[in-house]
């Protein structure tokens, strides 16, 4: 029997579970040539701000031997060059596309989700609030309980569409920072963005990155990952989409059976561009092979004790 992979995450009807992560995917040109982006659960593209954004000094991505730590700084060409140029092209792709929005004030998540709103093309939005390489904005507003929530509710007035809100796990306790989206109306939040993290050039001694921190992402972040998707699972109501070290199917079962409702391909996607689709491959004989109907069978079936 064919598996039922159709999950519906903020109101809003996915083919598959399976995103990629934004950030990891740019506004989608590039990998058209690589991956069927079709058949992709939803496209989270790299996150706009309402102005042209030149980002950090380079270095601004380097390899440690457990994860890639990236200080890209927010770097975009803003949300005019964003709707004229690269929307008309990502949306025929043939997948939602979700934007990633950030802002330096709350006024400017505001004013960039009532200007998304009722765009052709833009499936959801979901909000930054955890970017870990600028000084304002990002995670000032992702790692305050109620700063997070003020944020949520402002965005919540300016729009219809469907709201994402994603989290930092730069934080003593996601679980209030989620609690307080929640009650702001969010329809669902996604974790976890990078853990910030330090590399050093021990000859030249100085910091290997132009912006000496960034964010870690891959394999060695996934067991936080599962553990903040476990915790937030238990303390909200709303949708999960989880990410963080996803490479293959089976890693993406793990986060649906700590509790996430869909997934996110991130790092990976620069390793194999079609990550995403493997594991959509991966997901579905796994459903076949354990005899499970859909994968909202294996939201939260983790069994303990
Ligand atoms: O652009 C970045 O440096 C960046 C962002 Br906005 C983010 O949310 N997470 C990350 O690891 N890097």
């Amino acid at each position: 029997m064919e598996p039922n992979l159709c999950v519906e995450i903020a109101g809003l009807k996915l083919k598959n579970p399976v995103m990629v992560a934004s950030g990891t995917f740019g506004f989608g040109d590039e990998y058209a040539p690589l991956v069927d982006l079709s058949r992709l659960g939803a496209i989270v593209v790299k996150s706009v701000t309402l102005h042209p954004t030149a980002g950090n000094r380079p270095p601004r991505v380097c390899e440690t031997p457990s994860g890639m730590l990236n200080s890209i700084g927010l770097q975009n060409p803003g949300l005019d060059v964003f709707l004229g140029e690269k929307l008309p092209v990502i949306r025929r792709f043939g997948a939602p596309v979700i934007v990633n929005i950030a802002g330096k004030t709350v006024e400017e998540y505001t004013e960039l989700a009532r200007r998304l709103d009722g765009i052709p093309g833009v499936a959801a939005l979901e909000v930054n609030i955890s970017c870990p390489n600028v000084k304002e904005g990002g995670i000032a507003f992702g790692a305050d309980p109620g700063i997070a929530g003020q944020v949520t509710r402002s965005v919540r007035r300016a729009t219809g569409l469907p709201l994402i809100v994603k989290l930092s796990p730069n934080v003593t306790d996601i679980t209030a920072v989620a609690r307080e989206v929640e009650a702001g109306g969010a329809d669902a939040i996604s974790l976890i963005n990078t853990l910030t993290g330090l590399a050093i050039d021990a000859e030249r001694r100085r910091p290997v990155l132009g912006n000496t921190t960034g964010g870690l992402s891959g394999p060695a972040i996934k067991p936080v990952a599962l553990y903040m998707v476990w915790r937030v699972r238990q303390a909200v109501k709303l949708p999960l989409i989880g990410m963080g070290g996803i490479t293959n199917a089976t890693d993406a079962v793990e986060f649906f059976l700590a509790g996430a409702s869909a997934v996110a391909v991130g790092m990976y996607n620069f390793v194999e561009p079609a990550a995403a689709v493997s594991v959509i491959e991966g997901l579905r004989n796994y459903l076949i092979r354990h005899r499970i109907p859909g994968v909202g069978q294996l939201v939260g079936a983790m069994t303990t004790g």
